[in-house]
């Protein structure tokens, strides 16, 4: 079977995901697309998808008879009214982070989804899919004991004016935040958030770097440093360090070079270059649940979960340097 796929945002991860879907991976093809600026769309359809229809509203593309499975990617305020639309449509649909934007709005999707008793949505968390973090997940569960401490780091070279401090939480710890949860098979109990002097190359909105302390249920202490205006690379460090060793994030493969009286490896600049395997591996999971009308991979819990902290953690960062408490309702049976 092939699972026709209708694309909502065709941005730049939209129009990633699309020619993933066109010319990576087997088993879907995009039959429509949409876009609040519908030339973005037009462009997509032009460049990876010549045979879509597109669609004026998103919505319209949720409801058409010959759309099969929907991809939200469109910006993180507008998920939470296409997923409720694509979960009474029963139709599975992969959502790109957040899954909403504020805790309420994640609820209203796992409580719509657990209605329903059927997993419709994958949230876009692909970091569980990078062949590093299953190595080091391996080590974690196996190897190292107890974790006992984790120490992180989410860095970008830099960032535009429009990124402001709450970012820092929604559009990039939150990848930690899953990925960390899903490493230690733990939830967090609170956060802290502390600012250490800032970079120059920060803008006025934005206070960089940041470091958040976060605590789990089992007693892990977790420090990620966020640095969005680092200048040298995009750099993603995990260290976990357990009651028998300590095990460390690979970092992605790189040749090593001798020259001018050093030694070098190249870093790499771009979060889409640094997870491009696991963009792929997560959507090839989204289409075989999809083909079996069903979804697979990080849920709405998940997704919930993920919101529920983030609105611990911009909270720490208004109260700087407390410790805000998380705490989590009982989770729907549907997310055994
Ligand atoms: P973008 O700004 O490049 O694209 C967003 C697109 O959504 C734009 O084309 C915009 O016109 C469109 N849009 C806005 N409102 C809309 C609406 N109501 N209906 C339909 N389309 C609408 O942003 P992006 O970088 O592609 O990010 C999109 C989403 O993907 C965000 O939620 C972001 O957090 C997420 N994202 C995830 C990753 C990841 O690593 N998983 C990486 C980048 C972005
Ligand atoms: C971006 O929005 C993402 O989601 C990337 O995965 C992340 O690593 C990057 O820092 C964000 O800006």
């Amino acid at each position: 079977m092939t699972v026709r796929i209708g694309v909502i945002g065709t941005g730049m991860i939209g129009r990633d995901h699309t020619r993933r879907i066109q010319q990576v991976l087997a088993g879907a093809e995009v039959v429509a697309l949409s876009d609040y600026n519908p030339d973005a769309a037009r462009a997509v359809q032009a460049d990876l998808a010549p045979a879509a229809k597109v669609y004026d509203k998103g919505e319209d593309l949720i409801a058409a008879a010959d759309v099969d499975a929907v991809l939200v990617c469109s910006t993180g305020a507008t998920h939470e009214a296409y997923v409720l639309a694509a979960i009474a449509a029963g139709k599975p649909c992969f959502c790109e982070k957040p899954l909403a934007t504020t805790a309420a709005g994640a609820k209203r999707i796992v409580d719509a989804e657990a209605a329903g008793g059927k997993r419709l949505v994958q949230v876009g968390f692909m970091r569980r899919y990078d062949v590093g973090y299953r190595m080091l997940k391996k080590v974690v569960d196996n190897e190292i004991g107890t974790p006992l401490m984790v120490h992180a780091a989410h860095r970008n070279q830099s960032v535009p004016e429009a990124y402001v401090t709450p970012m820092a939480i929604h559009d990039t710890l939150i990848h930690e935040i899953d990925v960390l949860r899903w490493l230690l098979d733990d939830d967090y109990v609170s956060a802290q958030v502390v600012f250490p002097r800032a970079s120059r190359h920060t803008h006025a909105k934005l206070a960089d770097p940041q470091i958040v302390l976060l605590e789990t249920k089992k007693g892990v202490r977790i420090d990620v440093e966020v640095f969005v205006n680092c200048r040298y690379g995009y750099d993603i460090q995990c260290q976990v360090v357990g009651e028998e060793g300590l095990a460390n994030l690979p970092e992605p493969v790189a040749i090593t070079m001798r020259k001018e009286a050093r030694l070098q490896n190249e870093l790499l600049v771009d979060w889409k270059d640094r997870f491009v395997d696991s963009y792929d591996v997560e959507l090839n999971d989204f289409i075989q649940a999809a083909a079996r009308g069903t979804a697979a991979g990080p849920t709405s819990w998940d997704g919930y979960v993920a919101a529920i902290t983030s609105d611990a953690c911009v909270e720490a960062q208004e109260k700087t340097g407390q410790i805000v408490p998380i705490s989590l309702p009982a989770r729907p049976a549907l997310y055994d």
